[in-house]
Order: structure tokens, then sequence, then C-alpha cells
């Protein structure tokens, strides 16, 4: 497939490869013969990085010496995945790429599996900020990603005999980093610690601390936009390697103390997802890359100057919170403008308010962000003082809106109680302009019940932009051989840049013979997962089989168990002799999922997946109809092989649980069909490709309060449900854990006195819909169809739209010119 649209290179293979021998010697100091895989990775990274420059350097003086608002996209979590792919392709060098290291010798997928993949995310929230910086770039909108550059990413998975999770430091900058550059010349001081005190009528913040925030870049370039962007990425050093007095004294390691204390900072990403971690180190890396990032834009804005007019910072650059991560960016902003620059409370309050946005991903309470007003006022005094100014503020504002005081309570910034905490999130819903949820369910939830008094008081603050995945990297780069279909089917590529046009395959799903293509496609991707298994795990797949997938971090809202329990009900209804194994269609049920590491029901979880799994595909009973995969370690890599080869997803969150989802989009996209719940992007998904495309069940948001309210009793289903009964008892009994009773009591307990994400009252719906699974499945045609108007009917859920809302409804900005 040609990429007619992207940007034409004058580079030839043959230059390309110049270039590459030139780079091995000047870089990498080595021959063409010496070289290794990863020389070769590194000397192209290096080319390809050569040739976006101009565009880069371009791009950055087009968006200080125009007129167009930037965007900062602020979060704690970038997960990139490999960049190689993607940088060629936005490049315009795929092809070129392809023959020239042919031409020397190499293999041009191992080439870009050389690369280490960087895993500074945790899961969806992560993936979302690095779909929406490539769309950002893709559609000339002048924008930066700021973070923090972890030395160590997201645990490496690894499971032990007993199938228990087991962690390992993800070393990925051991390796070297060609896409980064660090520039030592734009570091930033960020200060902790120590006390205000008041000098000449002024509050003076005296810190005891500081830490030295270096930039690493790295290009973020636009598919066809001729555009590159920046993600910068704040590395935490010391200003003092060590204290020569003290080490002198042969006393090394205190020596080296405030070296690891400042290094510490950015050393981790915490393993956290969805829930809090209330962790000093934490709050710590948040203002870390807050403080650095907005004294960043202000340098870079005002061009080093020395008494830049803030006043007009609001129309230069507007942030994007990523979630509350960021959020004491806010007081951050009033104190440099008040105390490092002088203004006054109004005028910072002005402009603060104006500049950030809120966007929250969650439904849980126990994932809303709090912080001990102990803690905040002994990190960063100064910034206490101002959220308690902002909260009294705040106060007073109420009190002229509303005359409920019990409302107020509720809704106070810094809460009364005997030990306060600060509320991030109704800190950013107050100072910011906009505050958003990524799904419109989750919106209108956020309006009706989390942040309820808050949509009261400030309706028009409250926005959707539904989240979106970019086709580039999830389409094109995972799934070149459905890319190339889409592109003979509609006769252009240009379905890349305007998602929309997938509408053209509708018509082609009554085609029988594109359905066969299309079917093929599915085929031969479900063949290259069962080689990667193979190679990667030892694992052999039968690529005849249904390929049925969940993939997500594991969590009980999200209910893996759900589904480990209803193949745990068949395989108990083969055993009993129940179900006949011959009437079953045959089924690879594969899992992918890390666990916060102190989470332990989905630890547990996990290891139950894992013995459910040595069982089932040993039992010569079951002869190979089921079987369970869970490759460890699941990753963007992992995901960009299993996405195109996945036939049934599963998104079976409790309703009203799930923000939205993305790997929902990125599965419909690549023609799987959904069994889900009506949650989060769910529903939006299910409008779109129509109902009859769609595997619903389950209860719905209103289904879920009304049973929580009336009281809910999971043994009541337990007891009612036969085949649910067998699977509990079975997990109870020891067939999965050698005859051990105890191994998951704590998880069978959990199921049958709380389960309060519903698992077992959703479960015999839950069992209803595989029948009409498998019959579906039974007709080839008739599936593969449906997984064609899944395909057509999902442009909508493109990142580009997704940012395309942003510029309209939060941001009010807009591409550069061409
Ligand atoms: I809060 N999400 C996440 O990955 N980590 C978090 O800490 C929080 C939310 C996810 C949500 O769970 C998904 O539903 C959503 O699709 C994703 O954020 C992106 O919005």
């Amino acid at each position: 497939m040609t990429e007619q649209t992207a940007p034409k290179s004058p580079l030839t293979a043959a230059e390309f490869a110049d270039e590459i021998r030139e780079a091995l010697k000047y870089t990498q100091g080595v021959t063409p013969e010496q070289a290794k895989t990863a020389d070769i990775y590194v000397a192209t990274a290096t080319v390809v990085r050569r040739h976006l420059m101009d565009s880069w350097m371009k791009t950055q003086q087009d968006m200080i010496n125009g007129n167009t608002k930037a965007v900062g996209y602020l979060s704690a979590e970038f997960l990139m995945g490999k960049q190689l792919r993607n940088a060629l392709l936005n490049a315009g060098l795929t092809p070129q790429f392809e023959e020239a290291v042919k031409d020397l010798g190499f293999d041009p997928q191992a080439v870009v599996d050389a690369e280490y993949e960087p895993g500074l995310g945790n899961g969806g929230l992560g993936r979302l900020a690095a779909c929406f910086i490539d769309s950002l770039a893709s559609l000339g909108v002048p924008a930066f990603g700021y973070g923090i550059q972890y030395k160590y990413g997201i645990f490496r998975q690894e499971f032990d005999e007993e199938g228990r999770q087991i962690e390992r430091p993800d070393y990925w900058l051991s390796n070297e980093d060609p896409w980064g550059h660090i520039d030592y010349e734009r570091d930033q001081r960020v200060n902790f610690g120590g006390k205000v005190v008041e000098e000449n009528g002024k509050r003076v913040w005296k810190p005891d601390w500081s830490v030295r925030a270096i930039p690493v870049d790295y290009m973020v370039p636009g598919y066809a936009s001729g555009r590159v962007n920046t993600l910068r990425l704040w590395q935490a050093r010391s200003y003092d390697e060590f204290d020569l007095l003290t080490f002198n004294k042969s006393e090394y390691l205190d020596a080296v103390k405030p070296q690891v204390k400042a290094e510490n900072i950015s050393k981790i990403l915490y393993p956290e997802d969805s829930t809090e971690a209330g962790k000093e180190l934490r709050l710590e890396q948040q203002y870390f890359f807050a403080s650095a990032s907005i004294h960043d834009a202000i340098r870079v804005f005002y061009k080093d100057a020395e008494k830049p007019d803030l006043t007009t910072f609001a129309d230069k650059i507007t942030f994007q919170l990523n979630d509350t991560h960021p959020v004491i960016g806010i007081p951050e902003l009033m104190r440099i403008m008040i105390d490092e620059y002088g203004y006054d409370w109004d005028t910072a309050w002005a402009v603060t308010t104006k500049t950030f946005n809120y966007t929250c991903h969650t439904l849980l309470p126990e994932a809303l962000e709090v912080w001990p007003v102990a803690l905040i006022s002994k990190l960063l005094p100064r910034h206490m003082e101002i959220i308690e100014r902002i909260n009294k503020q705040f106060v007073s504002e109420l009190e002229s809106k509303t005359d409920d005081e019990s409302k107020i309570e509720r809704m106070l910034i810094v809460t009364n109680d005997e030990n306060p905490v600060v509320r991030m999130a109704y800190l950013a819903t107050y100072a910011g302009s906009s505050v958003n949820g990524v799904a419109e369910l989750h919106s209108q939830l956020l309006k009706d019940v989390t942040l309820r008094d808050f949509s009261d008081i400030y309706p028009a603050k409250f926005k959707n932009v539904t989240n979106g995945v970019t086709p580039r990297r999830f389409m094109k780069i995972a799934n070149p051989r459905l890319s190339a279909l889409i592109t003979e089917g509609l006769g252009t590529d240009r379905w890349l840049e305007d998602l929309d046009m997938l509408q053209g395959l509708a018509p082609l799903a009554q085609d029988d013979e594109f359905v066969k293509k299309f079917a093929q496609v599915k085929y031969d991707n479900k063949l290259a997962f069962a080689d990667f298994s193979k190679k990667r795990y030892g694992v052999e797949l039968d690529a005849t089989t249904m390929f049925d997938t969940m993939i997500k971090r594991l969590h009980e809202y999200k209910r893996q168990a759900l589904k480990i329990l209803e193949v745990i009900a068949t395989y108990a209804d083969i055993k009993s002799g129940k179900v006949k194994v011959e009437d079953l269609t045959p089924r690879t049920i594969i899992f992918g999922a890390k666990a916060a590491p102190g989470y332990y029901l989905a630890k547990m979880t996990i290891q139950l997946i894992n013995n459910v799994a040595k069982v089932i595909n040993n039992d010569p009973d079951v002869m190979g109809k089921l079987k369970i995969f869970f490759p460890y370690n699941y990753n963007i890599e992992v995901a960009q092989m299993l996405i195109p080869a996945t036939e049934l997803d599963e998104q079976i969150s409790q309703a009203g649980k799930e923000a939205s989802g993305t790997s929902n989009m990125k599965f419909a996209l690549n023609g799987a069909l959904t069994v889900g719940t009506l949650d989060g992007a769910n529903v939006e998904i299910r409008e779109r490709v129509g109902a009859d495309n769609f595997f619903l069940f389950g209860m719905t948001v209103d289904e879920v309060e009304k049973l929580y309210a009336d009281g809910y009793d999971p043994s009541k289903y337990y007891e009612a449900d036969p085949r649910l009964h067998a699977a509990i008892d079975m997990v109870a009994d020891g067939t999965f854990s050698g005859g051990d009773k105890n191994t998951y009591a704590p998880l069978v307990s959990d199921w049958l006195t709380k389960d309060w994400f519903m698992t077992l009252a959703d479960f015999s719906a839950y069992h209803d819909i595989q029948a009409d699974i498998d019959t579906l499945y039974g007709d080839q045609l008739e599936w593969n169809r449906k997984a064609i108007l899944n395909v057509a009917n999902s442009g909508y859920f493109s990142s580009d739209r997704s940012i395309e809302d942003y510029l309209d409804r939060v941001w009010h900005t807009h591409s550069l010119d061409k």
C-alpha cells in the first residue's frame, strides 16, 4: 500500500541506506559489518529524526511567532509504545526504510522490534494522552505534551509457577533512547518544603530544597501534516551531586542522600490505575512536572523575557489537565503570577481560570484524588495558603448563589474535619474553565452524580468529549492487511486522515467477495498472532477457533471474574456431561492484564485465570475446544498484534463504572464484534454500529442503582443459577489449586457476600448471550458482514475527532496555517 497523502520525501532507499551507514559510523562508531540489529535501529531512528528536524523547528517557530493559541497537554502518563514505525509512517519513509534495511542485510521487522517499548503509563489514561498528541500534530495544532520521563516505567509482569503475578523493574532507559533529546540549557528549578514568611507585607516562600528539572524532548510527528510537535518529559536531577564534606568522612551513602532524594522524583511511574495512591513522592512528582511545565511555557511564549506580560498568558496556551494529577498547577500559576511577577490576586485569578481545563476519567469515588492539608503544607506551604484562599473565595461565591449550607459543606475544596484534605477534582472544577467526561454516559453521570452540586451551580462548565484512538498506530501500523483492504475498497488511503470515510465500506458488507477478503484478512491476522504467541510465549494457538479477547487493567469493576466464571461454568458442564464437547464453538480465550501490585483481589484473579488455564488447557475431555491464553506483560506491542486478530471483544464492566474504555474503539475499528454492557463508550459504539451488530447484555445504570438501593445479596444469584453455583464451587473446592481449598477463599467469600460490582447478578445474562454469539459465529459470512459494519461505522472514534471536539468545545483554538 502506498502512502499517497503522506509528505513526499525526496529520499531514495539507496540514500536512506547511506544515511544509516553514516549514522552507524558517526553516532554509533560501528561499521555496517559490525552492526547488530539494535545498532541499525538506533541509526535508523537518528536518520528519521534528522528528516523531521526542519518541520520540528518550523512548527516551533510558527507556534511562537503566530497568534494561534497552543495546547499544553499536562499528563503524568504518556503510554507511547514503540516509536520507529510511527515516525517512519509520518515522515513518509516506510518504503525506503524497508528497502534500505534489507539492502544492508537486516530484517526490517527485527529492526523495529529492537526498540524497547517505553511504558510511561498504566493503561487507558496514558494511552489516550499518546493518541491525543498524535492527533494534535496530525491536525497541525500547535501543542506540547508535558509529563515526566520516569526512569522505570510500568513494571514488567511475569507469572510464577503458581500463576501469581510477579513485578519486575522496567529498565527501559538502560538501552539507548535515540528519540529523546536532553536539553540541559532549558532546565527549571523546582522548590519544595520550608516555610512562608512575611516580608514587606508580602508572603514569601523560603523553600528548603530544590530539584533541577531537565527537559527531554521527543518529536511528535503529525501524519501528512508537515507538523512536528514536542513531547517534553522532565527528568529530576540534583543540584548538588554530593556533599563533599560528608564524602570525605567516608560516609558515602550519606553524601549522596540529597542526590538520591532529588532523583527519586522521576524514578518510577506509580503502577496505580483508577485507584488512589496517596504517597508523598507522588505529590512531589505532580508538583515537579506541573511547575516545570508552566515555567517552561512562560519561557517559550515570552521568549525568555525578563518581564513577560502574563495577562496575555491564556491567549498563548491553554492547559488540559489529564485527570487530577497536574491540578497542583492551578495554585502554582497563581503563585508564579503573584510571587514571582508581582500581579495582584484578581489578575492572577482571571488568567488562571482562563488557562486550565480539567478532564475527569473516572466515576469511582475512591479514584478521586485528595491530598491531606498537612502534607501539602509541609511540601508546598505557599500553595496551601493559596488553596485556602481559593477555598474561601469559593465559599463566599457559593453563599451568594445558594442558601443550602449542607451543599456548600459538601462542595468544600478544603474539607472541615479534623484531618482536612484538599479535593483536587473540586479545585480543578472550580478553578478551570471547563470540566469534561470522556464518553456521553460518563459526562452525564458526572453531572448527575459525581459532580452534581457543581453542575447545578456551574452548568456551563460541563462538557463531553468522547475519547478516540489514533487510526495511524491502531489501524495502519497494527493492521496492514486490513488497511490495504480498506484502501482497496475505498479507492484511496485518505481515510487515515478522515476516518468518517470508513462509512464508504458499508455497502461492501453486502458484497460477498469483499466479505470473503475481509474474512481472509482476519484469518491471516490470527495466524500472525499464533505465530507471535508461539515465538514469544511458546504457546500454540489454533487459528480456526474464535479469538475471544479481554484486555485491560485487572480491576474488579471491569469484571474479568465474570468472564472466567463463565469459562469455568462451561468446563463444569463438560465435566458433568451436561454439554457435549462436540457441540461447543471452539474458542481461544485471551486475557491481557496487569494488576496494581498492592491490589489483593485483582492479583488473586490473575492467579485464578492462570490456573484455570492450566487445568482446562490440559484436560483431554475438553478436546481443545476451549483454550485460555494469558500472555504475561500485556503492553502496546502485544495490543498491536492481538487487536487485529480478535473476533470477539469483551467489554463487560458493571454499567456506570467504566468512564469510557478505548480498547472497545480499537476493536470495533479492527473488525471485532463486541459483547458488552451499556457502559462508557460502549453505548456510543453500539448506537453507531447498530444494535444488530453488537452483543448487548446485563443491567443498565438504573437497574444497578436500584439493586444497590434495594440491598444487593449476591448469594441469591448463586443459589438461583446452577451453572454459577457449580462454577463457584469449582473454584472453592480446589480444582484450580491442586486440591487446596484455601487458595481462592478470599475471592469466593467476596463473591458470595459482597460482590460490589454485581458480577453474580449479571452472570446469567452473560451466559445467555453466548448462545447468540455462537450461532452467529456459525455463519461466517454473516459474522463478517457485521464485523465490516463495525469498521464502517466507527470512524467517529478517531482521536482526530476527539481533538476537533476539544478545539471547538474546550480550547477554542485551531490549526496553524499550512
Ligand atoms: I482515574 N483511566 C485510567 O486508565 N487510569 C486512571 O487512573 C483513571 C482512568 C481510564 C478509564 O478507566 C477508562 O474508562 C478511560 O477510557 C481512560 O481512562 C481514558 O479516558
